[in-house]
């Protein structure tokens, strides 16, 4: 049975800026999130991303979302210029999805930079080039499978969603993230393991979304200990590391309401995030 990512895993992951780093050695996002459908989406992820500890975040989706992420974050770089992994699809729809957006979305996909691809995003992951890491709930999944001629029914069981998960990482070619209460990290070679969320509080609008930013910042992170030649050569720890900083900042953010916890927002996680990295 895959085990548990703990505080320790993450430990490892995560290193404090030394006094030698600069903003592209603590890793660049790209991030293309959002529609005017939902902006929303956009201000979220890029907020996660800054707050899980990014040397420099890019934001180049569409303009009305673009206001909205400089208002909130006027550090946000809305030009185009280096990056060391990207976050595509949160807050988008393929259905609506304008042709020239798709052009761009597949474009990233041929980049040679790693790319986690969301919600709206998940269709164009299949046959990609690009290093990809897919981040479905259980309906995202279950389309997914199906697309890749798998069975879409999953059971419920950690143990059935992590054989599935696997599954899927191997017909994908990519590293996939399946969400939940406990959450599935599992790579095509079969290097598997499970995240807790910590608590139910997490289950509310917005937080996948966050969760992206958060994973795309950490992915970059490791890019650029990469490319300065150390870091581990797999991405599975950066991705388990994103998801369980996630679900510790939840944590946090519930756990300061009272012994039982409380209703926390998607920002409220973003904003609980640098307490998590700090740990
Ligand atoms: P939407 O609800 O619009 O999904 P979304 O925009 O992706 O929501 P969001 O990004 O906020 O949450 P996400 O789940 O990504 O749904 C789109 C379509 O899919 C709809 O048709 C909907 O019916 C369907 N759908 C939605 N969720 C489904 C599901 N689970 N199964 C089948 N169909 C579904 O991210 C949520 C975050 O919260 C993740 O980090 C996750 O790990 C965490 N989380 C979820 N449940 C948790 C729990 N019980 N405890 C702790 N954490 C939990
Ligand atoms: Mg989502």
């Amino acid at each position: 049975m895959a085990g548990f990512w703990t505080l320790e895993d993450a430990g490892r992951v995560l290193r404090r800026p030394t006094a030698t780093d600069d903003k592209y050695s603590r890793g660049v996002v790209g991030i293309r999130t959002g529609s005017d459908a939902y902006p929303g989406a956009a201000v979220l992820g890029v907020e996660a991303a800054w707050r899980a500890g990014v040397g420099m975040v890019r934001y180049l989706g569409p303009q009305r979302a673009a206001h909205l992420v400089l208002a909130r974050r006027p550090e946000t770089v809305t030009a185009d210029g280096r990056v060391q992994a990207w976050v595509i699809g949160s807050g988008t729809d393929a259905a609506t999805r304008p042709h020239d957006e798709t052009a761009a979305l597949r474009g990233i996909l041929s980049g040679p930079h790693p790319v986690v691809v969301d919600a709206g995003a998940l269709d164009l992951a299949r046959g990609a080039p690009a290093p990809r890491i897919v981040t479905p709930h259980a309906g995202e999944h279950a389309r997914l499978r199906s697309a890749l001629g798998l069975d879409p029914d999953v059971a419920d069981s950690d143990d059935d969603r992590a054989a599935a998960a696997h599954e899927t990482a191997a017909a994908l070619g990519a590293t996939v993230v399946l969400k939940g209460a406990v959450t599935i990290v599992a790579q095509p070679d079969g290097w598997t393991v499970r995240v807790a969320a910590g608590t139910p509080w997490l289950a509310t609008a917005g937080t996948g979304d966050v969760l992206a930013g958060v994973i795309g910042a950490v992915v970059a992170g490791g890019e650029a200990r990469r490319e300065a030649g150390s870091g581990d050569a797999q991405r599975g720890p950066d991705v388990a590391t994103g998801v369980w900083l996630h679900g510790r900042a939840a944590t946090l953010a519930a756990a300061a309401l009272g012994p039982a916890g409380g209703p926390i927002t998607a920002l409220d996680v973003a904003a609980a995030l640098p307490k998590a990295v700090a740990e």
